[in-house]
């Protein structure tokens, strides 16, 4: 058995609040080699609802890649990157997030990963991009929606979900409505490690599973049950799973979809790439009946994807969107 637990780490604003623990709470880091890995993602996916993956078999090339190319179309001119924008929900944007007036201390490209949808404007604008840009992107979102997947075949196997690849299959398919987020919070010119500088506001993620990498900047936190916030320390080698809202509602609560933000306060800029694992538009949502036979005893009523993403994409960040599937 392999789990592994790392620290994570209370900021100094997080100090001085009554809710702080006394010691670290873990992240779990789960490797992907282990034969007990699906025990222990469950285990993590219930109790925090996060966890790191080691032993992941991405290439560090690719990777290495990816950060170099984003890093190249993030140093471009502004009028030249907002070509690529404003975003609807997809394409460049810069500071505002979502369309209900959220900002945050960012810049970022949102692109949809499914290309069998209506040809949007971002792929339009993408198709411009240097060659090598798009194929590493490519060839990332494979990547993922591997990873995506076989997280989700580790919780089927775990809790013996029927049918068969009931959950992996929804991020697997062409119909997938999953998409990929590069996130670029830019250097500043001051540290403020006393302040709680917002780079990207609290908020769950609507999908089923999200897999965020990052380069070695610190930033992210992420809420505890008891509503205190952790840093997460930065770790460029690793990847970062967490259970979305679409995954709440099918294991009927049982997993967490996790509320996390991003803060500035460092003067280093941070880029993170975030891959949003989401099933087709036209696929129910609601808890699945071999977890939760008796009706009952689901504690939430029946959406399909479409309905449910429309609903999130009028709310604003923080919003708890939960509710709209809430009996
Ligand atoms: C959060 C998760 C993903 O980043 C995202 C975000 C989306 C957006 O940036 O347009 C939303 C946000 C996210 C949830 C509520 C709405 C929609 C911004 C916002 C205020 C791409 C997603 O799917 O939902």
């Amino acid at each position: 058995m392999v789990v592994l637990l790392q620290p994570v780490t209370f900021n100094s604003d997080v100090n001085v609040n009554p809710k702080c623990k006394p010691s670290p709470v873990p992240v779990p880091v789960i490797d992907l080699t282990d034969p007990d890995a699906k025990t222990h993602v469950v285990k993590a996916c219930e109790e925090l609802g996060f966890f790191k993956v080691i032993n992941h078999g991405v290439g560090h090339d690719l990777l290495t890649q990816l950060e170099e190319e984003a890093n190249k179309f993030f140093a471009l001119s502004q009028s030249l990157k907002e070509k690529a924008g404003p975003p609807d929900p997809f394409g460049y944007g810069s500071k505002r997030i979502g369309s209900s007036g959220d900002m945050g201390w960012l810049e970022y490209i949102l692109l949809n990963a499914n290309h069998h949808l209506s040809f949007t404007k971002t792929t339009a604008v993408f198709q411009q991009a240097p060659v090598l840009f798009r194929e590493v992107v490519e060839e990332y979102m494979q990547e993922m929606k591997g990873m995506a997947s076989k997280v989700l075949e580790m919780v089927e196997e775990e809790l013996s979900i029927e049918p068969k690849e009931k959950l992996s299959k929804l991020v697997k398919v062409e119909e997938s409505d999953s998409c990929l987020r590069m996130n670029h919070y830019p250097e500043k010119e001051e540290e403020t490690p006393d302040k709680e500088e917002i780079g990207f506001g609290e908020h769950t993620d609507p999908q089923l599973v999200s897999v965020l990498r990052s380069n070695d900047t610190e930033g992210l936190q992420i809420c505890l049950k008891d509503g205190s916030w952790v840093s997460v320390p930065p770790d460029h080698s690793s990847f970062f799973v967490s259970v979305g809202d679409a995954l709440q509602v099918m294991t009927n609560g049982k997993f967490k979809s996790v509320k996390h933000r991003v803060l500035t306060n460092t003067k280093r800029s941070r880029l993170s790439m975030i891959y949003f694992a989401g099933p087709p538009l036209t696929e129910k949502i609601a808890p699945l009946s071999c977890l939760v036979p008796k009706q009952e005893e689901r504690l939430y009523k029946e959406l399909t994807w479409s309905q449910y993403k429309s609903y999130c994409y009028k709310t604003k960040l923080g919003d708890y969107r939960l509710s709209f599937f809430e009996k």
